[in-house]
Protein backbone atom coordinates (compact mmCIF):
# COMPACT_ATOMS: atom_id res chain seq x y z
CA UNK A 1 0.00 0.00 0.00
CA UNK A 2 2.63 2.13 0.53
CA UNK A 3 3.81 2.10 -2.88
CA UNK A 4 0.63 2.82 -4.33
CA UNK A 5 0.27 5.58 -2.34
CA UNK A 6 3.86 6.91 -3.46
CA UNK A 7 2.76 6.28 -6.97
CA UNK A 8 -0.47 7.97 -6.43
CA UNK A 9 1.87 10.84 -5.08
CA UNK A 10 3.98 10.57 -7.59
CA UNK A 11 1.38 10.66 -10.76
CA UNK A 12 -0.58 13.56 -9.11
CA UNK A 13 1.84 16.11 -9.66
CA UNK A 14 2.75 14.59 -13.12
CA UNK A 15 -0.74 15.15 -13.62
CA UNK A 16 -1.15 18.73 -12.26
CA UNK A 17 -0.04 20.94 -14.19
CA UNK A 18 -1.01 19.01 -17.82
CA UNK A 19 -4.67 19.39 -15.76
CA UNK A 20 -4.66 23.19 -16.00
CA UNK A 21 -4.01 23.32 -19.51
CA UNK A 22 -6.61 24.33 -22.08
CA UNK A 23 -8.04 22.15 -24.14
CA UNK A 24 -9.46 23.91 -26.93
CA UNK A 25 -7.34 24.75 -29.97
CA UNK A 26 -7.16 28.69 -30.75
CA UNK A 27 -9.56 29.03 -28.01
CA UNK A 28 -8.77 32.81 -27.79
CA UNK A 29 -8.57 33.06 -32.52
CA UNK A 30 -5.19 34.98 -31.68
CA UNK A 31 -3.56 31.92 -33.69
CA UNK A 32 -4.42 33.00 -36.93
CA UNK A 33 -7.73 32.84 -39.80
CA UNK A 34 -7.89 31.07 -43.24
CA UNK A 35 -10.06 32.58 -45.94
CA UNK A 36 -12.20 29.59 -46.91
CA UNK A 37 -14.67 30.00 -50.27
CA UNK A 38 -14.59 33.62 -49.20
CA UNK A 39 -15.75 33.24 -45.59
CA UNK A 40 -12.64 33.81 -42.79
CA UNK A 41 -12.54 30.97 -40.62
CA UNK A 42 -10.10 31.03 -37.38
CA UNK A 43 -7.50 28.04 -37.37
CA UNK A 44 -8.68 24.70 -35.66
CA UNK A 45 -12.01 25.31 -36.37
CA UNK A 46 -14.29 23.79 -38.63
CA UNK A 47 -17.34 25.63 -39.98
CA UNK A 48 -20.94 24.30 -41.25
CA UNK A 49 -24.01 25.60 -43.00
CA UNK A 50 -27.22 24.22 -43.25
CA UNK A 51 -27.77 24.62 -46.63
CA UNK A 52 -31.25 26.50 -48.07
CA UNK A 53 -33.23 27.29 -44.75
CA UNK A 54 -35.56 29.52 -46.50
CA UNK A 55 -36.67 28.76 -50.13
CA UNK A 56 -38.06 32.42 -50.04
CA UNK A 57 -35.14 33.59 -49.09
CA UNK A 58 -31.85 31.34 -49.88
CA UNK A 59 -28.41 32.34 -48.14
CA UNK A 60 -25.55 30.91 -47.04
CA UNK A 61 -23.52 31.15 -43.62
CA UNK A 62 -20.65 34.32 -43.72
CA UNK A 63 -17.96 34.34 -41.38
CA UNK A 64 -15.52 37.25 -39.92
CA UNK A 65 -12.51 37.97 -38.19
CA UNK A 66 -13.92 41.23 -35.49
CA UNK A 67 -12.37 42.58 -32.37
CA UNK A 68 -12.26 40.24 -29.53
CA UNK A 69 -11.51 40.49 -25.24
CA UNK A 70 -8.88 41.13 -26.67
CA UNK A 71 -7.49 40.77 -29.89
CA UNK A 72 -9.42 38.97 -32.66
CA UNK A 73 -12.43 37.05 -32.14
CA UNK A 74 -14.84 34.72 -34.66
CA UNK A 75 -18.34 36.13 -35.75
CA UNK A 76 -20.95 34.31 -37.36
CA UNK A 77 -22.94 35.95 -39.47
CA UNK A 78 -26.36 34.56 -39.78
CA UNK A 79 -28.87 36.69 -41.35
CA UNK A 80 -30.47 39.30 -43.74
CA UNK A 81 -27.24 40.07 -46.04
CA UNK A 82 -29.26 40.97 -48.83
CA UNK A 83 -32.82 38.99 -47.17
CA UNK A 84 -31.40 35.80 -47.45
CA UNK A 85 -31.98 33.40 -44.52
CA UNK A 86 -29.15 31.14 -42.92
CA UNK A 87 -27.94 28.39 -40.18
CA UNK A 88 -24.52 27.69 -39.59
CA UNK A 89 -21.48 27.83 -37.38
CA UNK A 90 -18.17 26.84 -36.34
CA UNK A 91 -17.21 23.98 -34.18
CA UNK A 92 -14.17 22.19 -32.46
CA UNK A 93 -14.04 18.84 -31.97
CA UNK A 94 -11.78 19.34 -28.69
CA UNK A 95 -9.44 15.82 -28.06
CA UNK A 96 -7.37 15.01 -24.52
CA UNK A 97 -10.70 15.15 -22.27
CA UNK A 98 -10.68 12.80 -19.29
CA UNK A 99 -14.10 10.77 -19.00
CA UNK A 100 -15.24 10.91 -15.59
CA UNK A 101 -13.55 14.14 -14.46
CA UNK A 102 -15.08 17.52 -14.07
CA UNK A 103 -14.05 20.46 -16.84
CA UNK A 104 -14.52 23.76 -17.16
CA UNK A 105 -16.09 25.12 -20.02
CA UNK A 106 -16.30 29.54 -20.71
CA UNK A 107 -16.03 31.82 -23.34
CA UNK A 108 -16.68 35.56 -24.38
CA UNK A 109 -19.41 36.09 -26.95
CA UNK A 110 -21.75 38.92 -28.06
CA UNK A 111 -25.09 38.36 -29.64
CA UNK A 112 -26.83 41.16 -32.20
CA UNK A 113 -30.20 40.53 -34.22
CA UNK A 114 -34.12 40.82 -33.84
CA UNK A 115 -36.34 40.65 -30.93
CA UNK A 116 -38.74 39.34 -32.70
CA UNK A 117 -39.42 35.59 -31.62
CA UNK A 118 -41.17 34.74 -35.02
CA UNK A 119 -38.41 35.57 -37.24
CA UNK A 120 -36.80 31.87 -36.71
CA UNK A 121 -33.37 33.49 -34.87
CA UNK A 122 -30.97 31.27 -33.49
CA UNK A 123 -27.77 32.23 -31.76
CA UNK A 124 -26.99 29.54 -29.69
CA UNK A 125 -23.44 27.89 -28.11
CA UNK A 126 -23.09 24.29 -26.79
CA UNK A 127 -21.12 21.11 -26.31
CA UNK A 128 -21.54 17.19 -27.41
CA UNK A 129 -20.13 14.91 -25.15
CA UNK A 130 -20.09 12.29 -28.08
CA UNK A 131 -17.63 14.34 -29.48
CA UNK A 132 -20.12 13.90 -32.91
CA UNK A 133 -19.63 16.86 -35.95
CA UNK A 134 -23.57 16.43 -36.71
CA UNK A 135 -24.61 20.26 -35.75
CA UNK A 136 -27.95 19.06 -35.42
CA UNK A 137 -27.52 15.78 -33.33
CA UNK A 138 -30.03 15.98 -29.90
CA UNK A 139 -26.70 15.23 -27.70
CA UNK A 140 -25.61 19.05 -28.40
CA UNK A 141 -26.41 21.05 -24.65
CA UNK A 142 -27.17 24.31 -25.82
CA UNK A 143 -25.66 26.36 -22.65
CA UNK A 144 -26.35 29.51 -24.43
CA UNK A 145 -29.67 30.25 -26.06
CA UNK A 146 -29.83 34.02 -27.46
CA UNK A 147 -32.61 33.64 -29.93
CA UNK A 148 -34.73 36.60 -29.43
CA UNK A 149 -32.93 38.78 -26.95
CA UNK A 150 -32.07 41.45 -28.91
CA UNK A 151 -28.56 43.23 -29.02
CA UNK A 152 -26.61 43.09 -25.99
CA UNK A 153 -22.80 43.70 -25.35
CA UNK A 154 -19.89 40.86 -24.31
CA UNK A 155 -20.76 38.59 -22.12
CA UNK A 156 -18.93 35.78 -20.54
CA UNK A 157 -20.01 32.81 -19.74
CA UNK A 158 -18.64 29.58 -17.30
CA UNK A 159 -19.80 26.08 -16.50
CA UNK A 160 -18.83 22.47 -15.57
CA UNK A 161 -19.11 19.92 -17.41
CA UNK A 162 -17.98 15.99 -16.52
CA UNK A 163 -16.80 14.11 -20.49
CA UNK A 164 -17.84 10.66 -20.65
CA UNK A 165 -15.36 10.65 -23.47
CA UNK A 166 -12.15 11.42 -24.46
CA UNK A 167 -13.62 14.27 -27.31
CA UNK A 168 -15.89 16.95 -26.71
CA UNK A 169 -17.61 19.33 -29.49
CA UNK A 170 -18.10 22.92 -28.76
CA UNK A 171 -20.48 24.30 -31.16
CA UNK A 172 -21.94 27.58 -31.92
CA UNK A 173 -25.21 28.05 -34.14
CA UNK A 174 -26.83 31.37 -35.60
CA UNK A 175 -29.60 31.71 -38.11
CA UNK A 176 -32.49 33.31 -39.33
CA UNK A 177 -35.59 32.22 -41.32
CA UNK A 178 -37.04 35.26 -42.38
CA UNK A 179 -34.69 37.65 -42.88
CA UNK A 180 -35.84 40.63 -40.90
CA UNK A 181 -33.25 41.79 -39.02
CA UNK A 182 -29.43 41.56 -39.11
CA UNK A 183 -28.23 38.78 -36.79
CA UNK A 184 -24.74 37.58 -35.43
CA UNK A 185 -22.71 36.43 -32.71
CA UNK A 186 -18.86 36.78 -31.58
CA UNK A 187 -17.32 34.18 -29.84
CA UNK A 188 -13.72 34.35 -28.04
CA UNK A 189 -11.48 33.06 -25.48
CA UNK A 190 -13.11 29.65 -25.78
CA UNK A 191 -11.42 27.57 -23.11
CA UNK A 192 -12.20 23.49 -21.67
CA UNK A 193 -10.24 22.91 -18.92
CA UNK A 194 -9.76 19.69 -16.20
CA UNK A 195 -10.52 20.84 -12.95
CA UNK A 196 -7.90 19.42 -10.49
CA UNK A 197 -10.14 19.72 -7.63
CA UNK A 198 -10.18 17.19 -4.78
CA UNK A 199 -13.69 15.25 -6.23
CA UNK A 200 -12.09 15.04 -9.48
CA UNK A 201 -8.33 14.05 -8.28
CA UNK A 202 -10.60 11.37 -5.82
CA UNK A 203 -11.93 10.17 -9.25
CA UNK A 204 -8.79 10.06 -11.06
CA UNK A 205 -6.77 8.35 -7.99
CA UNK A 206 -9.49 5.40 -7.95
CA UNK A 207 -8.81 4.98 -12.11
CA UNK A 208 -5.51 4.90 -11.13
CA UNK A 209 -5.59 2.68 -8.47
CA UNK A 210 -8.16 0.12 -10.91
CA UNK A 211 -4.93 0.30 -13.01
CA UNK A 212 -2.50 -0.92 -10.88
CA UNK A 213 -4.50 -3.49 -9.23
CA UNK A 214 -5.17 -4.56 -12.66
CA UNK A 215 -1.62 -4.60 -13.20
CA UNK A 216 -0.57 -6.74 -9.96
CA UNK A 217 -2.84 -9.77 -11.14
CA1 LIG B 1 -9.18 37.04 -28.78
Amino acid sequence: MKRLGLLLVLLGAIALPALAQNLVLNGDFEGGFSSVGGETIANQWSWWDAGTVNPAYPGSTHFWQVGGVPGSAQRIIGGQIAGQSFRGGVYQVVSGTIPGLPHTFSFDYLVAGTTDPGAGQERRIGYDLTGSTNPDSGDIVWVVVEDATGDKPWQHFETTITPTGTSVTIWTRVGIFWPVATTFMDIDNVSLVPVPEPAGLAVLGAGLAWLWRRRRV
